[in-house]
């Protein structure tokens, strides 16, 4: 027999845009350690719906095929798709999500965000690590007010290579002038061990999500699950943050495609940057 499942849309779109309860603890536990894990966010139906979508996307406009043996750390790491939300119309939906944006502009203590970029991020089952990295080293945003929103499409055990963190990692000059590969993994888990920071590493429940600063120091292990390990994600900046002055050729990338239309030291409100909350 065949199972019609119906779906309904009001009710998916009205769970992505309803106000989560953010507890002051959690909003705390950010601040002190530079991220927080935050369970039944979204449900099942919301991430089954739009994981289908996003996924449909990743495999039309993956360019990254080679054999993995023949890949760098980077390129093994995941199947990176940036700005899907300019693709599709109802990845749209699910990348404007209030309840998202608003749980972002509550965590860093502002009035609204913008969207930076979103990036669909798929580490292939033989998939590599992920290594430490902060992520603002590639954004020329004069503030620290920026948070990431990971969102595993399914429940990510350990051996799918959850996101990880190096707790208040934020708080210290640490991995913010060394891009991501090879010697970011070495130098900033040398690093990290000096300096005794503790590690979270979980898995993730469906539904949960994480919200990492731009610069938390964070991390994932290899994929050896069998299965695709599917993340969608979106950049969150203040919707008053300015763009600086480049100081790498990432920043000078970013710019570029992010923020073209921006002078240095004006508002980034280009028009890949829509105000996704605004109290
Ligand atoms: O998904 C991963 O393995 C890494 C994600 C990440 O570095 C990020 O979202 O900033």
């Amino acid at each position: 027999m065949t199972m019609i499942t119906t779906i309904d849309k009001t009710s998916i779109l009205s769970k992505l845009n309803t106000e989560f309860k953010l507890g002051q603890e959690q909003v705390d536990f950010f601040r002190e350690n530079g991220f927080v894990k935050l369970k039944n966010v979204l449900d099942k139906e919301v991430l089954d719906y739009y994981g289908e979508i996003i996924s449909d996307y990743v495999t039309m406009l993956n360019r990254n095929n080679a054999p993995m043996e023949k890949r760098s750390t980077y390129d093994k790491a995941f199947l990176q798709i940036f700005n899907l939300w300019y693709k599709n119309d109802e990845i749209k939906e699910f990348v404007f999500s209030k309840k998202l944006a608003q749980i972002a502009a509550r965590l860093m203590g502002i009035s609204g965000v913008r969207l930076y970029h979103d990036q669909a991020l798929y580490k292939e089952s033989g998939g590599g690590i992920t290594p430490w990295h902060t992520d603002q080293y590639y954004w020329p945003l004069e503030s620290p007010n920026t948070v990431t929103v990971w969102i595993p499409l399914q429940e990510t055990p350990m051996e799918m290579g959850p996101l990880a963190f190096a707790n208040k990692s934020h708080k210290v000059d640490l991995g913010r002038t060394i891009e991501i590969g090879d010697d970011s993994e070495k130098q900033l888990a040398e690093a990290i061990t000096k300096n005794n920071f503790s590690y979270t590493n979980a898995p993730f429940d469906l539904g949960e999500v994480s919200f990492h600063s731009g610069w938390t120091l964070h991390n994932a292990g290899p994929n050896t699950s069998g299965d695709l390990r599917k993340v969608m994600t979106m950049i969150y900046m203040d919707k008053d943050i300015k763009l600086k002055l480049p100081i790498n050729k990432h920043q000078m990338d970013d710019w570029e495609k992010w923020l073209s239309m921006v002078k240095i030291d004006a508002l980034c409100d280009g028009p890949l940057n829509p105000i996704l909350y605004n109290e």
